[in-house]
């Protein structure tokens, strides 16, 4: 097929709007909200709902050309940029937005994949309900990319992943196929639970359309907490402490560093309400029950008390809650002002926590003496984004290899929640056991025997090499 005939062809099935040929337009999908990697699409196709995502990858599978699916585009693995072959068509769900609808008494929702992440959690809330989905890109990121990353965010302590939250799925696979199962049950046991192929996947075994995600009641209350801790040891007290005092309540265990939160205050004209401290830890909880707060107070008592915690402020009203968030969700964002950065986002299991740290410190300070590092995270799920601003000479490959293999070491994953994308592919293939890759290449070649979804991501090949 001639390029015009099959730009054409795309033009016939989502119209002339919905395919982007322009350089200049294809750039916000030739490259990543951090600008590290940049691709080549042969076009971008937004089709407006399944049936032409159908008609869409049914063209391109029999002309044989490699589709990425496009979210929001906030990732950070660059999972949803193009190679620069100029050959991949980027498909992207931005026009399938709709949220189809809302059960309040079953606590369900069924969306569409290009939702944006907060238009859904405000839809939601205008129910009376939580999606409990949080993160700082929320703003920007779509249900679709959320879920075929496995998206964490800061909830998952109490929430669980993305996935945990999904009921039911509608996908179309890699030739095409709808198959919806868009089911509202919680309790489902009929067979192979196939929602599970497609997320977290990557869009390497297909797109997901649509989903039902399980909603949750919203408390009436809400308490956040900043302290200031002398170590990471100190922040793991504070959680043992905040688990047995108040623990069904914990929404977010967060652990920022002194250099974290200089970032921050450099970069976002922020201000911390606290001593300058090595570590800090935020903590939220949230419960409908009015004892909460003298609840959450007792606990600050007893850990300043006991020197876990060397200062601390609980917010007094809206407003202080969303200043003390807006500290730990600017990090990135500070982080990306400061200049280049290698990023690692390793979970661990959680009592290793401080031993990581200590170790993955002095091995930077050894190899990397001029690297800084900025490490911070969802400790209450012993994920630590162990970034590092660099100059433009480091070596990033070799910094990730002496990151994860001290993470292996403690038992823990190269990606605990933003996926391997292009950028941690080599990584998984030295990561991971063979038998594992095994599986996942044969469940790529059942799903996937073209290799024309999302190629290069997660996997390198689908074979293993010799
Ligand atoms: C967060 O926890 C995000 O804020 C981004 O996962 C982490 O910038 C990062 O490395
Ligand atoms: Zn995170």
């Amino acid at each position: 097929m001639t390029d015009l005939t099959f730009i054409d062809s795309l033009r016939a099935i989502v119209g002339d709007r919905g395919v982007v040929t322009e350089a200049t337009d294809l750039e916000i999908y030739n490259t990543d909200w951090r600008h590290i990697f940049h691709g080549k699409a042969r076009c971008a196709v937004l089709p407006r709902n399944t049936q032409e995502v159908s008609a869409v990858v049914r063209l391109c599978a029999s002309a044989g050309v490699p589709m990425v699916p496009h979210g929001g585009n906030t990732g950070l693995s660059g999972g949803a940029t193009p190679d620069d072959s100029g050959a991949q068509v980027v498909i992207s769900l931005a026009r399938m937005s709709a949220i189809r609808n809302i059960d309040p008494v079953g606590e369900t929702m069924e969306v569409e994949a290009g939702c944006i992440l907060q238009t859904a959690q405000e839809a939601a809330a205008e129910a009376g309900l939580l999606l409990p989905i949080s993160l700082a890109a929320e703003g920007s990121a779509r249900i679709g990319g959320i879920l075929g990353t496995n998206a964490g965010g800061t909830n998952v302590l109490r929430y669980g992943m993305a996935r945990t939250r999904v009921l039911g799925l509608e996908v179309v696979t890699a030739n095409g196929e709808i198959v919806s199962g868009l089911r509202r049950l919680r309790k489902d046991n009929a067979g192979y639970d196939w929602k599970q192929w497609f997320i977290g996947t990557e869009g390497t075994l297909g797109i997901i359309t649509a989903a039902v995600l399980q909603l949750a009641p919203m408390s009436r209350n809400t308490v956040t907490v900043l302290l200031a801790v002398p170590s990471p040891e100190a922040a793991l007290k504070v959680m043992r402490a905040a688990r047995q005092g108040i623990g069904e309540t914990l929404n977010a265990f967060e652990l920022m560093s002194g250099t974290a939160l200089e970032l921050v205050e450099r970069h976002q004209g922020l201000k911390v309400p606290l001593a300058p401290s090595e570590w800090y830890v935020l903590l939220e909880a949230s419960s409908s029950l009015p004892s909460l707060r003298e609840a959450v107070e007792n606990l600050l008592g007893e850990v300043l008390e006991r020197e876990d915690a060397t200062d601390g402020v609980i917010a007094e009203s809206e407003r202080q809650e969303s200043e003390l968030w807006a500290l730990r969700e600017s990090i990135t964002e500070a982080e990306s002002r400061e200049g280049r950065s290698v990023k690692h986002d390793v979970s661990v299991p959680i009592p290793a926590i401080p031993a990581f740290l200590r170790e993955a410190g002095a091995a930077v300070a050894g190899a990397f003496p001029q690297a800084r590092i900025n490490a911070f995270g969802h400790a209450g799920d012993g994920n630590i984004h162990y970034n590092l601003v660099v100059s433009s000479s480091t070596d990033g490959s070799a910094l990730n290899a002496l990151v994860h293999d001290i993470v292996v070491a403690h038992g823990g994953s190269i990606s605990a929640e933003h996926g391997i994308g292009q950028y941690r592919v080599k990584e998984l293939e030295r990561c991971r056991s063979l038998p594992e890759l095994e599986l996942a290449r044969c469940v790529k070649h059942a799903l996937d025997p073209s290799g024309l979804m999302n190629p290069g991501k997660i996997l390198a090949s689908l074979h293993a090499e010799k």
